[in-house]
């Protein structure tokens, strides 16, 4: 119980630090790429689905690839609100509501395996493996 509140204090102040550094970042436009069209380049994102209903996640646990500064889009279907908390180089916090089609795009600058946690639920949607 204790290590589980300290956590929370631990990833809050991570979180405020976030949200400050990101105020300035206008959403990306939202542009409908048709998911993991062919002939993959660089300049594609890779769109990670997410949908959140009656206390149940998918995806969990998702393994995905990219690289550095590609684009990494999250869309978000979710009945709850939620927090949507990045593990990266810059790190990422985003609020859900509750609504459909939520969209939320970052890019990560430091190779590694980045984890995409619901914070609400304590659940990992996906893991990203960022290749330089
Ligand atoms: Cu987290």
């Amino acid at each position: 119980m204790t290590r589980k509140w300290r956590y929370c204090a631990l990833v809050l102040g991570v979180g405020a630090i976030a949200l400050g550094c990101s105020t300035s970042e206008e959403a990306t436009p939202a542009q409908t790429t048709p998911a993991q069209a062919s002939g993959s380049t660089e300049a594609d994102a890779v769109v990670i689905e997410v949908r959140i209903a009656d206390g149940s996640v998918t995806p969990v646990n998702a393994r995905l690839d990219a690289t550095v500064d590609q684009s990494i889009e999250l869309v978000v279907d979710s009945d709850t609100a939620e927090e949507l908390h990045v593990h990266a180089t810059p790190e990422h916090t985003f609020a859900v509501l509750p609504e459909a089609d939520q969209r939320f795009s970052f890019t990560v600058e430091v190779p590694g395996r980045v984890e995409i946690e619901l914070h609400g639920s304590h659940r990992t949607v996906a893991t990203v493996d960022v290749r330089p």
